[in-house]
């Protein structure tokens, strides 16, 4: 069964839907219509019956998904809710999907896609992704799922790291920290996938269900301080320190963070501190 749609791809086939995000000029970062696009489909698939297993995923072979897509970004994104890209609904709807939703990483997952990657219920990559976050870099954070979440994925203090650090990490570096699941050559990626795909459609759906319902309950307060933090981060976009994050992204630049916050650089917004 095929679904249109304009940024990502939806195919059922055999007990599996493969959701692929197909912004392939963008690496694959989404836009406020892509995360609008991802939460439709991942619903069709939740309640399809013909399907066991939903397996999420990026065009080509560059990028999983590098998260927001900066060029959509004017102190704010270009789609719906509270920052214009209703990212914590499109994290819920994998979690609230009764099938496991498998992460297929075939490139980058950065920012928001590596925030994809901790909220799938299982992740498999290629030996050429390259995993990280990006929020302190490009003025962005990803509260909720994609701090605390990741924490409880990986560790506190790695989860801190990789936020405050905002390095970059190989495949066999995620597999070490519990990230992901499996890592296979790039040639050999589908057929892994396909593997894992298998062996769960010979289980028992309720039983998947139940335990994936089980796992979920135990960091559903998460979803709260998602959107807490939404809130906060409305308010954080409208500041020149944001801004200056994602224009310098855009120009291809070191970000002056820390002359803004000291106020070395006048930026207007002086009296609203
Ligand atoms: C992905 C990464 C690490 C790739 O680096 P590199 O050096 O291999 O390539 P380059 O030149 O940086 O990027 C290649 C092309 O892709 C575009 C770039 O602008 C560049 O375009 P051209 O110059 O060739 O035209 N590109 C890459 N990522 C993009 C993006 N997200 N939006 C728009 N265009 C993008 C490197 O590019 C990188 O670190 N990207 C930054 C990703 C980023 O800032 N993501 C948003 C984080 S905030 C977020 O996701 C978020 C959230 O999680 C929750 C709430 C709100 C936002």
């Amino acid at each position: 069964m095929m679904k249109t749609y304009t940024d990502i791809i939806y195919d059922v086939h055999a007990g599996v839907a493969r959701i692929t995000i197909n912004r392939p000029q963008k690496y694959n970062a989404f836009r406020g219509l892509t995360c609008d696009e991802l939460i439709d489909a991942l619903n069709a698939a939740a309640w399809d019956k013909s399907v066991g297993v939903v397996v999420l995923t990026g065009i080509g072979d560059k990028a999983f998904c590098t998260g927001g897509d900066q060029s959509a970004h004017d102190g704010g994104y270009d789609g719906r809710g509270l920052i214009g890209l209703p990212v914590e609904e499109l994290q819920s709807m994998i979690r609230e999907c009764p099938k496991p939703v498998i992460a297929r990483v075939n490139g980058y997952a950065i920012g928001g896609g590596n925030v994809l990657v901790t909220c799938c219920d299982l992740a498999i990559a290629s030996e050429t992704a390259q995993f990280g976050q990006v929020g302190p870099k490009v003025g962005s954070v990803d509260p909720g799922f994609g701090t605390a979440l990741l924490a409880r994925v990986v560790g506190e203090k790695r989860a801190r790291e990789i936020w405050f650090m905002c390095r970059r990490y190989t495949a066999a570096e995620a597999l070490n920290m519990g990230l992901i699941n499996a890592v296979v050559p790039a040639d050999q990626l589908d057929a892994e996938v396909e593997k894992w795909c298998q062996e769960i459609l010979a289980m028992s759906p309720t039983a998947i269900s139940i335990a994936k319902r089980s796992f979920n309950a135990d960091s559903d307060s998460i979803r709260g301080i998602g959107g807490l933090g939404m809130q906060a981060l409305s308010l954080y976009y409208n500041s020149a320190e944001s801004q200056e994050g994602v224009k310098a992204f855009l120009e291809k630049r070191k970000p002056r963070f820390r002359d803004i916050y000291e106020g070395k650089i006048k930026t207007g917004q002086e009296n609203n501190e």
